[in-house]
């Protein structure tokens, strides 16, 4: 049987946006939200849809944190790293991704929000395409602060999950083949 509890872990740098998209996906994003409130420690927030029963963690992303982020990381089944889409913070955000991918199983998603979207193209805002190219995982543009942007954030985190649970029982076919077959050459 299919595991469909999920752990879902959203990091990045501080004042990205990780906080907003867990309001977005629980629905909640109203004007007076928009004042910046850094997480202290981490938030953890159960959201079910469909199928799917996330747990989405939610890390403070301010460096005394950081001490911690491997342990938090564990166990994960897709995280989502957070940028801003400046040029300096999307650079800056390599290193997540770096220290992500030797934590987490080799089957669990990293992929990249490249958030603000609604900022100025003048002002060094980068396009999801460009920063997919210098993180080099797969990336989706996002405004966090839209709550029309909702169905989208939904769309990008259940394309993963279906792979993550297409994965899962490839894997669990497998290890039931590899037991049969055993059991016929004992
Ligand atoms: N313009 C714009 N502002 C955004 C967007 N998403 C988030 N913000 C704003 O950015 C600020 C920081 O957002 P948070 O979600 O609190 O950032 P965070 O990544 O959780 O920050 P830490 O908890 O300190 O790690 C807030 O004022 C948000 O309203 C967006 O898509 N566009
Ligand atoms: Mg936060």
């Amino acid at each position: 049987m299919l595991n469909d509890l999920v752990k879902i872990s959203i990091i990045g740098h501080p004042a990205t946006g990780k906080t907003t998209i867990l309001k977005l996906l629980l629905e909640n994003i109203e004007k007076k939200d928009r004042l910046y409130i850094p997480t202290q420690g981490f938030d953890l927030k159960t959201v079910k849809f469909d199928q799917f029963s996330l747990r989405v963690w939610d890390f403070g992303g301010q460096t005394s944190y950081l001490t911690y982020l491997d342990d938090y990381l564990a166990g994960s089944d897709l995280v989502l790293v957070v940028t801003d889409s400046s040029p300096r913070n999307v650079l800056n955000s390599r290193r997540f991704i770096e220290f992500t991918s030797n934590i987490v199983e080799k089957d669990c998603p990293i992929i990249a929000i490249a958030n603000k979207q609604d900022l100025c193209k003048e002002y060094g805002r980068m396009e999801a395409k460009r920063v997919e190219d210098i993180l080099k995982v797969k990336t989706y543009g996002l405004t966090a602060i839209e709550s029309s942007e909702r169905k989208k954030l939904i769309d990008i985190i259940k394309k993963e999950l279906n792979q993550v649970f297409i994965r899962r029982s490839l894997k669990e076919s497998m290890n039931i083949l590899k037991e049969d077959l055993n059991y016929m050459i004992e």
